[in-house]
């Protein structure tokens, strides 16, 4: 895959291996390095686990990152591809619940929010904004919905089993 730079700095990349819990630490160094700019993590829920305490560190370091979590309660990937290769009741160990991750800002020092309707998202991200020290919009997301990523690579793994198998 190409892509484009635009200037010096702009870009982090954690390899190739798709390397979960990243996006803290390097929204982290993106807003230390460009203090006057708004910068936005979007997040999975599990992916949130990984560091999480870096938040403590946005916190020490006055690092007013805003994090928007899509919480679909799950390891979505894993758990959309194990249902498509394995059936619809093979999900195990891939159900999150509900992570409160907007209180574990709150109790470190942030901002945070639980949002439940898209139509209050926008409000959170300007209270937020406003609010000038690292925040976590927690939004609850369809927990159904499968991205096409995943059924690809899902399928593919599928073919290569029944292939192994045959
Ligand atoms: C460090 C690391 N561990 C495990 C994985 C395997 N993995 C790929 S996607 C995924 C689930 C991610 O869940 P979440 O962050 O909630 O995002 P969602 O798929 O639900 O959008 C996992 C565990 C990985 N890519 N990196």
């Amino acid at each position: 895959m190409v892509r484009k730079v635009n200037r010096p700095g702009s870009y982090q990349d954690s390899g190739l291996f798709g390397c979960l819990g990243v996006g803290l630490p390097f929204a982290l160094s993106a807003k230390a390095l460009n203090p006057d700019q708004t910068v936005l993590l979007l997040s999975g829920d599990g992916s949130m686990g990984f560091n999480f305490m870096e938040f403590d560190t946005a916190i020490r370091h006055r690092l007013p990152v805003i994090v928007v979590v899509n919480n679909d309660l799950a390891w979505g990937m894993i758990k959309h591809g194990n249902e498509i290769t394995f059936g619809k009741d093979n999900k195990t160990g891939s159900e999150l619940g509900l992570v409160r991750y907007d209180r574990m800002a709150m109790a470190l020092g942030g901002y945070g929010e639980l949002i439940r309707d898209p139509a209050d998202i926008a409000g959170a991200l300007q209270r937020a904004k406003a609010q000038n020290v690292p925040s976590c919009i927690n939004v609850v997301t369809d927990t159904t919905v499968v991205s096409p990523g995943t059924t690809s690579l899902a399928l593919l793994f599928l073919e290569a089993l029944t292939e192994h198998k045959a």
